[in-house]
């Protein structure tokens, strides 16, 4: 009896490690680096847009220190600002509130008493399949000096609008129509995620992070951790998006044809605000991240 006890328990073990290994495979990343902002940075060419998203130059300014591994990339004309951009360490004055979601360090970007529409990208060899890109931000963007809160008078909820996107034919240009982005954040003061789920036939894909602010506040910071890519199955979407503190409370279902894809259901539990399509070959959810937007939404793909 004890032996036949010994031998279930060594095969639950051996089960519960199977799970767990094909889990991790599922979310094994993708060849993206540094994505938590914990390498060096440096001084490094930043690629400078026309205000109508043409590429105009190649820039190395004092004010951006752009985190290895990554390129800074901004507007730049008599409304968009050139930002300041650097990795911030998790020491004062950035422990409270936290601006590094976690290891030691993060991504700062900012423009003061100007808008600006920047962010950075990497380019990435994908195998093909589908992938969830996934990354932590947050605003703070503000008329006055408490960095604990978003605020101004009058305070405008459609302030900070915050993006991940992906280029799936591995251009570099974050304004060109063959970006794939997600649907806007609008982040406030704590860390909330963004994602994105796409398809790609594999190859050269670039991956962005984007920003973009609707008035010159005083202060318009943007905060950035924890981006990921990780190829995954869909039937695994579920306990990885569910994984990120979304709740289930009422359920919708949507049906969706996605061009290449044809017969997926999609089906959003709790309150999404969003869903659609997004462009060939991407699912797009919505997540609300607070009150403004509702929170409670999950998601899950069944072919
Ligand atoms: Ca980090």
């Amino acid at each position: 009896m004890r032996r036949l006890i010994s031998r279930v328990f060594w095969i639950v073990i051996f089960l519960i490690l199977i799970a767990w290994l094909a889990a991790e495979l599922a979310r094994a990343d993708s060849g993206l680096v540094n994505g938590g902002f914990e390498s060096g940075s440096g001084h490094y060419p930043v690629a400078v847009f026309t205000e109508a998203g043409d590429f105009w130059f190649w820039l190395n300014p004092g004010e951006i220190t752009t985190p290895d591994g990554w390129t800074t990339y901004h507007k730049w004309s008599n409304e968009y600002a050139q930002p300041e951009v650097k990795v911030i360490p998790k020491a004062p004055p950035y422990l409270d509130p936290p601006r590094v979601r976690s290891g030691q360090q993060a991504l700062q970007l900012f423009s003061f008493y100007r808008i600006h529409d920047a962010g950075f990208y990497q380019r990435v060899e994908l195998e093909p399949g589908w992938y969830l890109l996934t990354a932590w931000v947050h605003a703070w963007c503000s008329c006055y000096n408490d960095p604990h809160h978003s605020e101004c008078d009058p305070w405008d909820y459609w302030q900070a609008w915050q993006y991940v996107g992906v280029d799936t034919s591995g251009g570099d240009n974050p304004f060109a129509s063959s970006v794939l982005w997600s649907n806007p954040g609008h982040i406030y003061d704590v860390y909330a995620p963004i994602h994105l789920v796409f398809h790609t036939g594999g190859g050269s894909a670039t991956v962005f992070l984007r920003s973009w602010v609707k008035w010159p506040y005083l202060h318009n910071d943007m905060y950035w951790d924890d981006v990921s890519l990780a190829q995954v199955e869909p039937l695994f979407l579920p306990s990885i998006l569910n994984s990120s503190g979304v709740q289930n409370d009422v359920q919708i279902s949507v049906q969706m044809d996605v061009q290449g894809v044809q017969g997926w259901t999609f089906n959003c539990t709790g309150l999404c605000t969003q869903v659609n399509t997004g462009r060939l070959n991407s699912l797009n959810v919505h997540f609300a991240q607070n009150e403004h937007e509702m929170q409670g939404c999950g998601a899950t793909v069944k072919r």
